[in-house]
């Protein structure tokens, strides 16, 4: 046993972030402690310095606290790990960072519609989960705010049917892809698996209906869930699978319609808000190291009326995406290999998901989301 202290993890079961930043920890042999948000320390000293009430939250053995999955992984990624999260392959790179970004943001449709609008058949569960971190009133008020989330993520009355459609495609599409894998670029988990556990562990793998719809439809799939929980490679049944990403930065034929379906699913709507955030930076013209908003806690910049298949839908901006998406094009590449990359990703129609171009980036300070100009 060690006896340094090891890295602490305020998170708790049910949240989606907290899950990603999990699967890593645990995917690559990481020690560390997991605490809840009612221990006396998050509120007292963790959330002063975070500047907001968000989780997950590290604490490494220095002292160190850090906020938001990315920065978290990264921390890791910069000192070395076992299974590097980001491929080395500028195509797997972007293919991997976009399925990122589905899974923790654009998801939010199919994890939110499952968690609220199913709240009368999943309340004994969803009231449990809430309260053992806030305590029973407190419970109401936190479930109350995160269901009247809905709307601004595009979850209205005629959206339900496409999402719900699109939950069962993906289920189908990835059902075929573990098959041949038991990850989605090959032998071992990359940012792509740590991305798409977020929305398909805490919510749609957790949460009796939507879990229940995985268990019975996609077997495999609910196995890659439990394989990305669990300590290590869990890959029990792909005997002789190395633990490599596919080789030569190819994309497996098998995840090739999936990217065709998250192509179908993002777009037009995150067209729409790359061209709302140009808007606003024009408009507003932000210094270099201004905060993304005016309140620590507001992540949006706006609502865009937008489509999702053919439902209209009006959501919520958030700049955040970009400091998702603009990590696709790996750093230090050059222009000539920046446009095969897109071309590539044009295949799958994924080829405007790379934000290119701008005079301004988003990156974080002090565990807030800044402009960079
Ligand atoms: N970009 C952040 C998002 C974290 C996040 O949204 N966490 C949720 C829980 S899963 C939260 O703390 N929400 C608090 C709230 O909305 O009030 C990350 O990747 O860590």
């Amino acid at each position: 046993m060690s006896t340094a202290s090891p890295y602490i993890l305020y998170g708790v079961p049910h949240s989606l972030y907290t899950g990603k930043a999990r699967c890593y920890l645990r995917n690559q042999g990481i020690e560390y402690v997991e605490r809840p948000t009612s221990h006396p320390d998050f509120a007292s000293r963790i959330v002063p310095l975070i500047g907001r009430g968000i989780i997950p939250v590290l604490e490494t053995p220095d002292g160190e606290v850090i906020q938001d999955t990315i920065d978290i992984i990264d921390h890791f990624e910069q000192r070395g790990v076992q299974y590097p999260a980001y491929p080395e392959g500028p195509l797997q790179r972007a293919v991997a960072v976009i399925i990122e970004y589905y899974g923790g943001q654009a998801m939010l449709k199919q994890s939110m519609h499952y968690r609220w609008s199913y709240r009368e058949q999943q309340e004994a569960f969803l009231h449990h989960a809430f309260a053992s971190g806030s305590g029973a009133d407190f419970a109401d008020k936190v479930m109350g705010r995160m269901q009247s989330y809905l709307p601004r993520l595009g979850v209205t009355e005629q959206s339900i049917a496409h999402i719900e459609r699109s939950y069962e495609t993906l289920l189908d599409l990835l059902e075929d892809h573990f098959q041949h894998w038991p990850y989605l670029l090959g032998g071992r988990p990359c940012i792509a698996d740590y991305g798409l556990i977020a929305s398909m562990f805490a919510h749609l793998g957790r949460d009796p209906v939507p879990a229940q719809i995985m268990k019975t439809r996609a077997p495999r799939v609910y196995r890659w869930v439990e394989r990305m929980t669990a300590p290590g490679l869990d890959v029990t049944e792909y005997a002789g699978c190395a633990a490599e990403l596919v080789a030569g930065d190819r994309i497996p034929p098998s995840l090739e319609p999936v990217l065709r379906h998250i192509a179908a699913d993002i777009f037009p709507e995150l067209t729409d808000k790359l061209v709302f955030i140009d808007a606003w930076v024009d408009r507003v013209q932000p210094a270099d190291g201004d905060p993304v908003t005016d309140k620590p806690q507001q992540r949006q910049l706006g609502l865009v009326k937008t489509h999702y298949h053919d439902a209209p839908v009006e959501v919520g901006v958030e700049p955040y995406l970009l400091y998702v998406l603009q990590r696709a094009v790996a750093p230090g590449l050059e222009t000539g290999q920046v446009q095969q990359v897109v071309a590539k990703l044009g295949d799958y129609g994924l080829g405007k998901a790379v934000p290119l171009g701008g005079d301004y980036r988003v990156g974080r300070q002090n565990n807030i989301e800044v402009w960079q100009r």
